[in-house]
């Protein structure tokens, strides 16, 4: 599976200008972590985990998200540049990115164990993915141009079947180019629906991946922080209820919005559910990437 990082469609949050920056000039360190994920895959969660073992709870805890771990392909509605922001941050750095390996190929072509960034990857079953994203663009102000479907029949199929039309580029192509490196020494999978049924065991694995030795404390610490109550109720990691932000959000909306598995359930009819089922199965033939949706 490869994709041209040309042939990638900027979404709605970035700019053309942007997203070349990120794959032709920014500059990575080896002891960089990166997050990158598909959309509403449980990027935020992750990053709060790596903060947790990297930063520390304290910082963690005390500093905004954006401030800690900067979302480096996004541009609006920013004080500041990210990518500008990620360049003053002490190392080693928590990075974030919705961007696939072909943005990544500076590092990803050496396939030395200690040469490149680490990349985190979080992988989540399209259905949940496609649910959550709906309630994110149709519940806050920021994403103008054009209309975002309002009717969730509507939504899905806009962007599935028309990728880039409501925000992202391909989520199969995106979720199958990553796994392609999922035995790469400097990338790491993990899967949404694993960090919520066994976050323990998902932290243990991160930890290791990471060199960090994880004491009682430090595991206890990165739980507890994780939580779905705790994260909903942190102004540093809820844009819905931070200072800076919340005013971007509709009443009765939230970012940090149910935190489970198979909400599809509530969202789509059995007749619907089946074109999708049959439609996964076509675009994710000859790969044994499995996603899991209960
Ligand atoms: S974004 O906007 O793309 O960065 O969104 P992302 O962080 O990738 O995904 C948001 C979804 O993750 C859920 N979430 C959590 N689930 C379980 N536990 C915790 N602690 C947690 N924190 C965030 C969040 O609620 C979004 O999923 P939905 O299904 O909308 O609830």
């Amino acid at each position: 599976m490869s994709l041209n990082w040309k042939d990638w469609i900027t979404p709605r949050y970035s700019a053309d200008a942007i997203v070349q920056k990120v794959a032709e000039e920014f500059e990575y360190f080896d002891d960089d972590i990166v997050v990158s994920t598909y959309h509403k895959s449980g990027t935020t969660l992750t990053q709060e985990m790596i903060s947790c073992l990297i930063l520390g709870p304290e910082k963690t805890k005390n500093t905004a998200l954006l401030r800690r771990s900067p979302f480096i392909d996004f541009y609006k509605h920013l004080p500041r540049d990210p990518m500008e922001e990620a360049r003053t941050l002490p190392r080693p750095r928590v990075l974030k990115t919705h961007l696939p390996p072909a943005f990544h190929m500076r590092h990803l072509s050496d396939r030395s164990p200690d040469v490149g960034p680490k990349n985190v990857i979080v992988i989540r079953n399209p259905k949940d993915v496609v649910v959550s994203a709906f309630h994110h663009f149709t519940g806050t102000k920021l994403f103008d141009g054009k209309p975002i479907p309002d009717k969730f029949s509507e939504y899905w199929r806009s962007a599935i079947f028309q990728p880039g039309n409501v925000s992202h580029h391909d989520i199969f192509d995106f979720n199958r180019s990553w796994w392609s490196f999922k035995d790469h020494p400097r990338v790491f999978v993990l899967f949404y629906e694993d960090i919520v049924r066994n976050k323990a065991d998902q932290v243990r694995k991160l930890a290791k991946f990471l060199g960090v030795e994880l004491t009682d404390e430090l595991l206890e610490a990165t739980l507890d922080l994780t939580s779905f109550q705790t994260m909903r109720e942190n102004p540093n990691v809820n844009y819905s209820i931070a200072e800076r932000a919340k005013d971007d959000w509709k009443p009765g909306s939230n970012f940090i919005r149910k935190g489970e598995i198979g909400d599809w359930k509530n969202h789509f009819t059995v007749a619907e559910n089946e074109e999708f089922d049959r439609y996964i199965a076509e675009r994710m033939r000859g790969c044994d990437l499995k996603f899991t949706f209960e």
